[in-house]
Parts: structure tokens; C-alpha cells; sequence
């Protein structure tokens, strides 16, 4: 597809598969950064200092650990953390298609990594993130990098293609034990559901609208995926009350060189 077919992919569906978008080469230092990250997060595990910070346990795990090492759900604000995943966030192949779809300026929402351990991977309910975020309008764009092949099997997304043209809806706890349904709504019609598989290095683009969610791992491998979600600066912040009245973005591309963008609650 060329960026054009791109653009009215999206526009439609509301997502956007990118093939091939990480070598082989990228994805073994993404894995050796990975166990990096864990043997941070057991440091933090054992100091009882876990709790709180940017790593999360899998709430359904059986148990804690598993090979000695925590058995982590997902570890958020990547680019703190991790010069790979930082800099991976500037990708030029992915960046040149978000900003075909965003426009020039491009900064950076959220980069975190997803991680479904081999066997205690927890499912992700359907919702949409821009219900659970302070942006507006909700038009942000999501993408999930696949660092191993991603299958129906170990939880690949699975997207309502066009639900992004719907309103937004409030879906409550997103984090759900392996055999619990994929949505308690009872008015929302999952027909239309895909399962997004993916080969590792390949990615998926979606629209903050959305409709999507991700199956529980259960198979003897983990599914992991570095997540980044990028927004004009068109979008307003708008915490409400009780959230911290200004907040630093990272620019990602344009904005005259620069390299964060602070926006004040408007
Ligand atoms: O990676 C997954 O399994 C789902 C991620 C997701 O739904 C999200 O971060 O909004």
C-alpha cells in the first residue's frame, strides 16, 4: 500500500497492519532488553519497591515469579527506562506513516511494553483507549510492535473493525483473569471481531477510538509488544480536576527541532 491507500485504510477501519516494520536484528536486541528490564524489575521486587512504579505484575499470575524472574503484565514509560525503546519510538519507517496519518508534528502520549508471560499471560478486555485518557479530541494513534510472532493462541489484538466511527463508551477494568469473557457489556455487538495476528517485527496501528482487546497466553511462550501512541499537536490535555494541571510530552517529529512540548490544562 502506498500512503494514500494507507490513509483511507485507516480512515475506515480504523486500523492499519505494518509488515516487516523491525529486522531480525532489532528484535534480538528488543529480547535481550526485555530480560534486561526484568532483572531491573526483580532488583525492585526483591527491595519490596515493585509497587507503584512503572512495572506492573500480572494481577492473575499464579504466582510472583517464574524462571526467577517477576512475571510482569507490562512495564510503562519505556523511554525512561530503556535507550532501545526510547529511541525506537523515532523508528523513521513508523514515523513516516504516523505522520502521514497525523501530519508533521508528532509527539509521544504513552510507550510501554506489553508483555503476556508464557502460560499467566492475562486477557485484555475490549474498550477503547481514548475512554481512558485526558486527550481531546480522542484521536490519537496506537501501535504494537510484535517482538514474537503474535497469534490467537498467545493473545494477539483483536480489533472491531470501524468502531472508531462509534461514540466513546465507558468499559471498565481492562486487566482479566485468562477465562474471563472478553467484554461485561451486554450492548456492545463483538460480531465483527478480528483476531490481528501478527509475525514478529510486524506491527499494528489503531485509532485511539477503537475497539480492541487481546486474548490470554496460555501457550509455553511470552507474547511481547513495545506499544507507542502518538498525537498531533492539535490534541488538547485536559486532566480535569484532579490530574496535574500541566504535563511534558516528548516530541517525536517536527515542532521546529524541538524536543518536549509542555501543554497546560485548557
Ligand atoms: O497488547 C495487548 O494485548 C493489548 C494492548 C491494549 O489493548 C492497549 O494497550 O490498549
Amino acid at each position: 500500500m502506498d500512503s494514500s491507500q494507507h490513509a483511507s485504510f485507516f480512515a475506515e477501519h480504523g486500523y492499519l497492519v505494518l509488515s516487516d516494520l523491525l529486522d531480525k536484528s532489532a528484535i534480538a536486541t528488543s529480547h535481550q532488553e526485555i530480560n534486561r528490564l526484568h532483572q531491573v524489575a526483580l532488583q525492585l521486587f526483591e527491595k519490596d519497591q515493585l509497587n507503584g512504579s512503572d512495572y506492573q505484575l500480572e494481577p492473575y499470575a499464579k504466582s510472583d515469579r517464574a524462571d526467577d524472574k517477576p512475571v510482569l503484565r507490562k512495564i510503562e514509560n519505556t523511554r525512561r527506562h530503556s535507550l532501545w525503546f526510547s529511541t525506537l519510538a523515532s523508528h523513521q519507517p513508523l514515523v513516516c506513516v504516523i505522520q502521514s496519518l497525523l501530519g508533521e508534528d508528532l509527539l509521544l502520549f504513552r510507550s510501554t511494553l506489553m508483555l503476556k508471560p508464557a502460560h499467566h499471560g492475562s486477557a485484555h478486555a475490549f474498550h477503547q483507549d481514548s475512554a481512558y485518557w485526558p486527550m481531546d479530541p480522542p484521536s490519537l494513534i496506537t501501535v504494537s510492535i510484535a517482538l514474537e510472532d503474535a497469534t490467537p493462541k498467545n493473545g494477539c489484538i483483536k480489533v472491531i473493525p470501524g468502531s472508531h466511527q462509534g461514540d466513546l463508551h465507558a468499559w471498565g477494568h481492562i486487566a482479566q483473569d485468562q477465562h474471563a469473557p472478553l467484554t461485561e457489556r451486554n450492548d456492545v455487538d463483538l460480531s465483527g471481531r478480528i483476531d490481528v495476528p501478527l509475525k514478529a517485527g510486524s506491527a499494528v496501528l489503531f485509532h485511539s477510538k477503537l475497539v480492541h482487546g487481546s486474548g490470554a497466553n496460555t501457550t509455553n511462550t511470552s507474547r511481547n509488544t513495545a506499544l507507542y501512541a502518538y498525537f498531533s499537536p492539535d490534541v488538547q490535555y485536559r486532566p480535569g480536576a484532579n490530574g496535574p494541571q500541566r504535563r511534558t510530552f516528548p516530541v517525536i517529529a517536527g515542532m521546529q527541532g524541538a524536543t518536549e512540548h509542555e501543554m497546560v490544562a485548557g
